[in-house]
């Protein structure tokens, strides 16, 4: 099927509105409530993101699992909720006629983000999809008459078989807080990330791409505008506590989120800023381990 023959149609999951589009044999489910992508099913026919099947998807609480939209802030870099307000709040869908986009989503500064956070902005959220491939974009516009700095992230979670089996490349000779060790300032000395323990890592000045390999394929996550790239894994302990996750959960999910962290982005009034990160499927001679 051509991009001319997509399809876009309300759904349902796990009781949420969602909207899922298709493409050349692909699909991508996004919920309504955070403009959460919550499912990426490129044309092989296998799921690529994580959702926690005890995820709280009643509009309560942001929902564990898929790609969470960090905004204003990131993490507890603030006074703000965990990473801002923009995963807990209803998105608009919007014409992505005048884009290169195959679905928009829109979200604009109202009294109650203002009351959190009293900055006049436009956020976007757009995606495009190909047989092998997600591209998410994330672009906030100052629509009031001083500048504003944020923090953020998308905060991707991809599905994987078994933790113990997976390796991140492409962060070596990277320098990262440690946030699972008092942030502490580390440079990555391994060649490939693997995971036996908690993770929580923000990658300074990251590479533009990294590559997860797992004894299924591999796949490329590339990001742009971000200048930073976070890895998370709550391992067994934390994640024993997490009750939105089962306690194997830790075990199907890592994090690999395309984030600007430690700096804050400054956008002055009339201007915008935008990032995105595009996964994809990997052909079978690059996935090799
Ligand atoms: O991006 C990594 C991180 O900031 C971790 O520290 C961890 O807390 C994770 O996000 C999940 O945060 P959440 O608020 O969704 O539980």
């Amino acid at each position: 099927m051509g991009k001319s023959e997509s399809r876009i149609t309300p759904v349902r999951q796990q009781g949420i509105d969602c909207v899922r589009l298709g493409i050349e044999g692909a699909s991508v489910t996004v919920s309504r409530f955070g403009a959460q992508v919550l499912s990426w099913v490129p044309a092989d026919g296998k799921e690529r993101l994580f959702l926690s099947e005890r995820a709280v998807c009643d509009g309560t609480s942001p929902i564990r699992g898929g790609v969470p939209i960090c905004f204003p802030q990131f993490s507890g870099l603030g006074g703000l909720p965990k990473h801002g307000f923009a995963r807990i709040r209803e998105w608009q869908t919007t014409d992505p006629a005048d884009t290169d986009a195959d679905l928009v989503f829109s979200l604009q500064s109202d009294q109650q983000t203002r009351s959190l956070w009293p900055h006049a902005f436009a956020a976007r959220f757009a995606i495009s999809l190909s047989a092998l491939g997600l591209t998410m974009q994330f672009s906030v516009r100052n629509t009031g008459d001083a500048a504003f700095t944020f923090t953020g992230a998308l905060h991707t979670y991809l599905r994987i078989a078994a933790i113990e089996q997976v390796a991140l490349s492409g962060l070596s000779g990277c320098e990262y807080r440690d946030a699972a060790d008092a942030d502490a300032i580390r440079r990555e000395r391994n060649a490939a990330i693997r995971f036996e323990a908690e993770v929580d890592r923000v990658y300074h000045d990251a590479p533009r791409e990294v590559v997860l390999k797992t004894p299924e394929g591999a796949l490329s996550i590339a990001s742009v505008g971000f200048a930073d790239t976070v890895v998370w894994n709550p391992g067994a302990t934390l994640c024993a506590g997490m009750p939105d996750m089962a306690p194997h959960g830790y075990r199907h999910m890592v994090c690999v989120e395309a984030a600007t962290a430690r700096l804050p982005v400054s956008v002055q009034p009339g201007q915008s800023w935008s990032g995105g990160q595009t996964l994809t499927v990997m052909p079978p001679e690059r996935s090799v381990r």
